[in-house]
């Protein structure tokens, strides 16, 4: 039996990236079309927390929900929890741009995966460091992938392809953690999703 649980995200590569971890463990998530509540902040902690909380109120089972980001050293981790925003407005142009000249090129991505459930909120962190490269390559992949290379690696995020990129990503390490979690805690879930109306809600 594979357990299937709501994720909260407008992002469908998330969705995949994550499946591909998740398999493993017996474990689906599904994108729901729910409007996540992102309060302003500069932990991605607190963001996903209670965009989780909030999510797990109105479905009433247990839910998954995730806020991930850029953190560039030399621009002391920006754009870190405003990502999303800045790759809609300035995008990769613009942070090739701000590094233009800029040698220390290190950088990190960095995800956390909340999991809300009657037991209240748990949270699983992946990082990866890499640097920033000095062109966009590749064409897979979303957002900043074609700027990243991640530690050990020649090839962008972009260039590397999903598998590859899960293997060591940040949100593939935060997802290995969830479903490690869940085949352990599979009693405290199951129940919940028996109890729930609407189990197969999408
Ligand atoms: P949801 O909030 O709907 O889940 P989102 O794409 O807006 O989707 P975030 O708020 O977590 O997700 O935004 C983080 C931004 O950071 C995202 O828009 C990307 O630009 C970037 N980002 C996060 N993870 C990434 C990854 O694995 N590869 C490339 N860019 C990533």
């Amino acid at each position: 039996m594979v357990l299937r649980i709501p994720f909260v995200t407008k992002n469908e590569h998330k969705v995949a990236e994550a499946n591909i971890v998740l398999k493993k463990y017996g474990v689906e998530v599904y994108p729901v079309n729910l409007k996540k509540i992102e309060v302003q902040s500069e932990s991605l902690e607190k963001i996903a927390a209670l965009a989780a909380k909030i999510a797990y109120r109105k479905l009433r089972m247990p839910v998954v929900v995730e806020d991930a980001g850029l953190f560039i050293d030399a621009l002391s981790g920006f754009p870190g929890p405003y990502s999303s925003y800045v790759y809609k407005t300035i995008g990769i142009k613009g942070v090739l741009k701000l590094m233009e000249g800029i040698s220390d090129r290190s950088a990190k991505f960095r995800a956390v995966v909340a999991l809300a459930y009657s037991g209240g909120v748990k949270l699983f962190k992946g990082v990866v460091k890499g640097i920033i490269s000095l062109e966009a390559k590749g064409t897979k992949g979303f957002g900043f992938d074609p700027i990243f290379i991640p530690e050990g690696h020649a090839k962008t995020f972009a260039e590397l392809g999903t598998e590859e990129k899960c293997s060591v990503s940040h949100r593939g390490k935060a997802f290995e953690q969830l479903g490690k979690w869940i085949v352990e805690n599979k009693d405290k879930l199951i129940p919940e999703f028996r109890a729930s109306p609407r189990v197969e809600a999408q």
